[in-house]
């Protein structure tokens, strides 16, 4: 089969980036350019030495480094370390914030930093505090930080609150939930909320675990993936080398996604100098670009296609799974308009795919945001594991369901219990520790946190990493809940906006922590693929710091609160020992107990499934119906209308990262691959300018349902008609999208705004 791209009569003619000086090659260059550039900075061999050091990659959850180096993979690869590696520990390796910054700044003059010039203050090295009414942050003792957490946490246990990012270690982790638990809270919000949660729900009801279920080796054994909803050639961007190789051996690649993103188009990776660098490697042989949000529909229709085709497995579906019928029957009853309505693609389109995955040997399904930032993500994952069910592509080699995930160990944080939905298995492991049951009072995830802070209802946040609300929709509203909170504590290797603009009402506390490469002692870290791995101890660079490890922090926390009585919590400041409570209590985990001794990294035990045997009370695979999501959009009068004279259309937002920047934290402002040339752009499809009246280049408002932002640049780009897209944090001012009930998770793929111009 040729390469194809989606061609239907309602997606862009003309495929291929239009825009003079957006290149027609993902990755390349550009790449090799900011190698070059980092290593030859003053910190250079700073650089290196850290890229050298035997802990995991900070960034991403694809995984790279710990024992096996900094360049290898879990299968002993090399040249497995990408230039956003060295964008997170180049931004961790800057001097400390100089003295005189937080005493000369006022609050005012630091809220009116941007992302990237908050980060590029340097790094935390002092505790820093924020009284009521003072108009500084001022400098603290340890001794002063302790107090005051201690006394912060003196409330009932439903008014005491965390909220954590995935960079920390699982030690880290672990303690953060065993203080809040054994304290009496459930309200463990975590980054995983806005962002895996829908994948986490829907995977574990189908198949009782919540993860991948395919390891980076089963991986190579498949000859098609499906890639929906994923931009990994900005966020992971060694995956791409797998794609590569898959092409290769003469595999295919099916993408999904509303935006012709160039790097899925053609990747040019640096792991191959010669073959690839230069003029990029092909990777989708199909590209699929439906309308933002109609992925079930999509898969709807992958479906109903095999169905036709009698390509449906059902001697696999008799033996293996649950409610297949109630899956199968409504792809007979649903007629094909309502399916290529709903998504925007043709019946030849969505024929094609099926047709590929049909006679493929081994398809691996995997995904990220675009799937689940949607209104019904949880379906959407259910879409996903039913095609894959349907088409007996689970349960063997090269072949399975594959989220993947975001932060460096945010799935490591879910293993350890950090979470409002904690697994039956390890809230009794974890009462047996304690000695007493657990508090059964329902905690609260990310946005019922914002939602409870609002109402009044906490009175303490312990945030360990993140930007709490920089990565919330509203920002407005995110401010005003904050501030209703009266002690914030916010744990952190660098500034950001969030530690500006996310108050406490009577105290907000900076706390500097050392991180991964500096912590003082071995932590672990799990990837996307399931993979624990081992970090080396480190020191920092930063002079005359007055850095703490966070295990040692939170232990110290809770010896305050709770002393030695049921465990002993002094004891727990040694990460071996917190180590062995994590063996005797997470599922899956025992070989961590040995780890210390042997070195030996493992993957996470009943996640990889070789057989169609899945921890579920039947041990079948438990299939979900999935109805046609209703994609409306409203009317302008809906955001006050258009003045007369004024042009403008109502479009489906997708609020995503440019290539330069790590969640809410900016490194680089443009986005030369989509051909957006800073952040105050909008990306839009020809038709709709032409339609609207709108113009290239042309500076417009944009409307969302919490805010209007000025003076955006249209930007016209390869994006499916109706859609736009636009750069997170900053979007998050205007924009107040549903929320997936099932997950808790914001659709910040499709928020509806108004875009006006004159
Ligand atoms: N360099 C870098 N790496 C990162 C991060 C980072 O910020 N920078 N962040 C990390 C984190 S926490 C995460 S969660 C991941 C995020 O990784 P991604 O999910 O790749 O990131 P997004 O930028 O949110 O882009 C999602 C993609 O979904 C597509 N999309 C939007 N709407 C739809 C839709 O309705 N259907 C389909 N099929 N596709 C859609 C968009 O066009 C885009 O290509 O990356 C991780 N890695
Ligand atoms: N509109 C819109 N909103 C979104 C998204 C979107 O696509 N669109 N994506 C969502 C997603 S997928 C996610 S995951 C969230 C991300 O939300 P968060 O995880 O809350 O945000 P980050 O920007 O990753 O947090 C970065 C901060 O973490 C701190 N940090 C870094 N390393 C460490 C460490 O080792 N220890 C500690 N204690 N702190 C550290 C630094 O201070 C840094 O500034 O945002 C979500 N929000
Ligand atoms: S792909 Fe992800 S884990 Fe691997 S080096 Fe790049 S950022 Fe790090
Ligand atoms: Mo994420």
């Amino acid at each position: 089969m040729g390469d194809r791209i989606s061609v239907s009569a309602k997606t862009t003619p003309d495929p291929s980036p239009a825009d003079p000086g957006t290149p027609a090659v993902g990755g390349g260059w550009p790449v090799i350019d900011g190698w070059a550039k980092a290593s030859l900075s003053p910190r250079g061999p700073l650089l290196w030495q850290t890229l050298l050091h035997k802990s995991a990659c900070l960034s991403c959850a694809w995984g790279t480094g710990g024992q096996n180096g900094g360049f290898r993979d879990e299968l002993g690869q090399p040249l497995q370390r990408c230039l956003k590696s060295v964008e997170a520990i180049a931004a961790e390796l800057q001097p400390a914030v100089p003295e005189g910054v937080f005493a000369q700044r006022s609050l005012a003059e630091l809220q009116r930093l941007s992302s990237m010039e908050a980060d590029r203050l340097g790094r935390l090295s002092h505790p820093l505090i924020l009284r009521e009414g003072r108009s500084h942050y001022e400098r603290l003792g340890w001794d002063d930080v302790f107090e005051l957490a201690e006394a912060a946490f003196q409330r009932p246990p439903e008014r005491v609150a965390s909220y954590s990012s995935g960079r920390s270690s699982n030690e880290a982790a672990y303690l953060l939930q065993l203080l809040l638990r054994a304290w009496g809270s459930n309200n463990l919000a975590d980054c995983s909320d806005l962002c895996h949660a829908p994948s986490t729900v829907g995977l574990a009801e189908v198949f009782g675990s919540g993860t991948s279920m395919v390891s980076l080796e089963r991986l190579q054994q498949a000859d098609c993936v499906v890639l929906v909803g994923s931009n990994a050639p900005a966020n992971h961007p060694r995956l791409m080398n797998e794609l590569i190789h898959l092409r290769e051996r003469g595999g295919s690649v099916i993408v999904i996604n509303p935006v012709l993103e160039v790097g899925l188009l053609k990747f040019g990776s640096p792991a191959f100098p010669i073959k690839s660098m230069l003029r990029g490697s092909k990777i989708a042989s199909l590209f699929l670009q439906p309308i933002p949000g109609s992925d079930t529909a999509v898969f709807l229709g992958i479906q109903k296609a095999l169905l036709e085709g009698g390509t449906i497995k059902f001697d696999f579906l008799k033996a293996h799974t649950e409610g297949w019928k109630a899956v199968v029957e409504p792809l007979k009853s649903t007629p094909w308009e309502a399916i290529t309505n709903c998504c925007g693609l043709s019946r030849e389109e969505l024929e094609e795919a099926a047709a590929v995955i049909g006679r493929s040997s081994g398809v691996v399904f995997a995904w990220a945001m675009g799937i689940t930032h949607q209104a019904n993500g949880t379906a959407n994952v259910h879409a996903i594991a039913n095609t894959a069910l349907l088409s007996g592509n689970v349960g063997r080699p090269g072949a399975g369901t594959m989220p993947i995930r975001g932060h460096s160990n945010v799935q490591g944080f879910g293993s350890m219990g950090v979470t409002v939905k904690l697994r039956a298995e390890m809230q009794k492991a974890l009462e047996t520790l304690l000695g007493h049951p657990l508090s059964r009072v329902p905690g609260y995830d990310t946005r019922a946190l914002i939602e409870a802070a609002e109402a009044g209802a906490v009175d303490t946040l312990l945030c360990l990493g993140g930007n709490l609300w920089g990565a919330n929709p509203d920002s407005e509203q995110a401010r005003r809940a904050l501030g209703r909170i009266d002690t914030i504590l916010y744990l952190a290797t660098k500034p950001n906006q969030g530690h500006f603009h996310g108050l406490a009402a009577r105290t907000t506390l900076v706390l500097p922590v050392f991180n991964r490469f500096e912590t003082p002692h071995r932590t672990t870290t799990e990837s996307g693929n399931n993979f624990v791995r081992l970090n080396e101890p480190g020191s920092t660079h930063l002079k005359r710091a007055d850095l703490i490890s966070e295990v040692g922090f939170l232990a110290e926390l809770a010896m305050r609160l709770m002393g030695r009585d049921p465990i002993d919590w002094e004891r727990l400041q040694d990460p071996v020992y917190v180590r062995q409570l994590i063996a005797r209590t997470v599922p899956g985990y025992a070989p961590i107990a040995a780890i210390d001794a042997n070195n030996g990294e493992f993957s996470v035990k009943g996640r990889l499934f070789e057989q169609p045997r899945f921890p579920t009370p039947s041990g079948r695979a438990r299939m979900q119906a999935t109805p046609l999501p209703v994609l409306e959009l409203p009317e302008p009068a809906h955001f006050g209308g258009l003045a007369p004279g004024e042009h403008g259309l109502v479009v489906a937002l997708i609020t995503a990262r440019s290539y330069g920047q790590h969640n809410t934290v900016v490194y680089k402002a443009g986005d030369a691959y989509r051909g957006m040339p800073h952040r105050q752009t909008i990306l839009m499809n020809r038709g709709d300018l032409a339609r609207s009246g709108l113009g290239a280049h042309q500076r417009v408002s944009v409307q969302g349902e919490a805010g209007r932002l000025e003076a955006i640049e249209i930007i016209p780009g390869e994006i499916r008609e109706g859609a736009a897209l636009m750069f997170y944090p900053e979007v998050n001012a205007i924009i107040r999208p549903p929320v997936d009930a099932r997950s808790g998770t914001p659709a910040f793929k499709r928020a509806p705004v108004l875009v006006r111009g004159g």
